[in-house]
């Protein structure tokens, strides 16, 4: 699915590629997840400053990671908030897929891991804590599926529901690139791709300009 609700003579900025990683693929790239998140475990981040802690726990992996808390709210940075630790390198899968679907000149700096469980959700929100929105975002679901949300650039947009499934993935880019989004809910049971259940969310971005 390519375009943009209803739009047809916009530049193509929002594309949904359903099951473009294969079983094989996704147990690959679970692999090299598995191995990301023993060295950076999931945390829970919380609200800047209610400090109310988020449904989703996440990691990062790549140069810069996104993070929140209380104290010091959204942010990116190069370490691991708990451990102290730089984060892990990016699964190689993960860059291959990047220069072959974004159409984006420099390699992202940043792959945020959001882990859901059965009862998690994501608000609607946009994603404006990058320096270049020029650049897309890219976004890898591994597991359960999810309700995903997409609206307009004002909260009062209507919105438009798609479900992500495992294997599929999702680039967000243009005009859509600070679209309003989120994730309703999780469909338990509807992957067998993790034992443990869930959904893992993996986004690729840019942070910082090139050059
Ligand atoms: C639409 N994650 O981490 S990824 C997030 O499935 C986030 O975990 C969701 O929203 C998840 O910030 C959705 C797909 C996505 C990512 C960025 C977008 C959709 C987007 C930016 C603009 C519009
Ligand atoms: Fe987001």
């Amino acid at each position: 699915m390519v375009g943009r609700l209803g739009s047809e003579d916009k530049a193509v900025s929002l594309k949904h590629c359903p099951g473009k990683l294969d079983r094989s693929a996704q147990a690959t790239l679970l692999a090299g997840l598995r191995a990301a998140i023993a060295a950076a475990p999931l945390f829970t981040p919380t609200m800047p400053r209610s400090g109310k802690p988020m449904s989703v726990l996440m990691t990062n992996c790549g140069a810069l990671g996104w993070v929140t808390d209380k104290e010091r709210g959204y942010r990116y940075q190069a370490t691991h908030p708990v451990t102290g630790k730089p984060w892990p390198a990016m699964p190689p899968l993960l860059l291959d897929l990047w220069h072959d679907i974004s159409g984006y000149k420099a390699p992202p700096e940043a792959c945020l891991v959001n882990y859901y469980a059965g009862d998690a959700k994501m608000g609607l929100h946009q994603d404006k804590d990058e320096e270049d929105f020029a650049a897309p975002v890219l976004s890898v679901s591994l597991g359960d599926s999810a309700v995903f949300r997409v609206g307009g650039l004002s909260r009062k947009d209507p919105t438009q529901a798609f479900e992500l499934k495992s294997g599929d993935v999702f680039l967000l880019g243009g005009g859509d690139r600070l679209a309003f989004h989120g994730i309703d809910r999780i469909l338990p049971g509807s992957s067998d791709l993790l034992p443990e259940g869930g959904r893992f969310n993996l986004t690729l971005r840019r942070v910082t300009k090139p050059g």
